[in-house]
């Protein structure tokens, strides 16, 4: 495997979801995989889960992870090319990246969305520069426009708690006071539609997803009528795709809580966090048996066991 952004560079589902729960089961069977072997992560933005389930992930695999804070620790980088450099950015992607490749085998980015050009995020113009100049496999922790290591990680909490072969799962918009990335929700839409479930989309007018990732999902207006016998409810706040970035409404009926619960198959609830509480989703939902947040936290080092798995043996 040589990227990973998409549900695609995954290959078979039902493959995949099995090398996870073999990785679950023993995730110390591979040390010899990584042994001399370095994996760069490099963070634009903040992280916790994503940090440290991937250095997790890679010590399991007896890889040496190092980890480079961009703006914090090194030069400020500049990503738009063909620009005269005479602003606050020190040096270049197109020399930092060969440089970073040349010290690792794998390499690992977090660069969010800027949410101000959406040709430039959707393009995924920053990644795509680490695919093409670090001669090295390169995952996605959260780019552009998908965030993959999160998807693969619901699918597989999914997975282990279905009671019906085939569940139905709702994916709500839910109010947020910042602009946030439509990441999560992509991969999230493109990793369900691949998946074996019944797949719905809720949101406000505005807050459309990009048609390639909600590909054949069903879309419901009315939240509490999408909500109706689900049994998986994962909210997430995103900002606006067709008015690029925005935040349209904090519309608080949104929230999820036990009236969003109450009409559903007695469903699990699932975030990626970080959450807000009570703007997100109400305390009584997040700390009612039924919410999954901490397993499903949990399996991030599992899906990027099986990410970094696959690029070793592909080395
Ligand atoms: C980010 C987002 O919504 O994309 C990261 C989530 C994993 N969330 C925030 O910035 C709060
Ligand atoms: N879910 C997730 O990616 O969390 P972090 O932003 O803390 O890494």
């Amino acid at each position: 495997m040589k990227q990973f952004l998409h549900v695609s560079d995954i290959g078979d589902l039902g493959k995949a979801l099995e090398e996870a729960k073999q990785v679950k089961a023993t995730p110390f069977a591979w040390q010899n995989l990584g042994k001399n072997k370095t994996i760069i992560l490099i963070f634009f933005n903040n992280s916790l889960r994503t940090r440290l389930s991937s250095q997790k992930a890679a010590l399991n695999l007896g890889m040496n992870p190092i980890v480079l804070n961009i703006n914090g620790d090194s030069w400020k980088l500049e990503t738009q090319l063909g620009v005269v450099m005479d602003g606050d950015k020190s040096e270049h992607l197109r020399e930092a990246i060969p440089v970073i490749g040349s010290y690792c085998d794998i390499i690992g980015v977090r660069s969010f969305a800027g949410l101000k050009d959406k040709d430039f995020d959707y393009n995924e113009t920053i990644l795509n520069q680490f695919i093409e100049y670090s001669g090295r496999p390169v995952i996605s922790l959260e780019s552009g426009t998908v965030h993959p290591c999160q998807a693969f990680a619901d699918l597989l909490t999914i997975e282990e708690h279905k009671k019906t072969k085939r569940p139905k799962v709702v994916m709500t918009w839910a109010p947020h006071p910042k602009a946030l990335p439509q990441a999560v929700p992509n991969s999230f839409a493109e990793w369900m539609n691949a998946a074996d479930v019944d797949f719905v989309i809720t949101q406000p007018e505005g807050y459309e997803l990009d048609p390639r990732f909600v590909g054949n999902a069903k879309v419901e207006y009315d939240q509490i009528k999408a909500l109706e016998g689900a049994d998986f409810v994962y909210a997430k706040n995103w900002s606006s795709v067709s008015h690029y970035g925005q935040v349209l409404n904090v519309d608080r009926s949104w929230t999820v809580g036990a009236k969003q619960m109450a009409v559903t198959n007695n469903a699990f609830f699932m975030h990626c966090l970080p959450v807000r509480r009570n703007m997100i989703v109400a305390d009584e939902v997040i700390d009612s048996p039924q919410s999954l947040v901490i397993p499903e936290a949990a399996n991030r080092v599992v899906s990027a066991q099986v990410v970094m798995k696959r690029m070793l043996e592909s080395l």
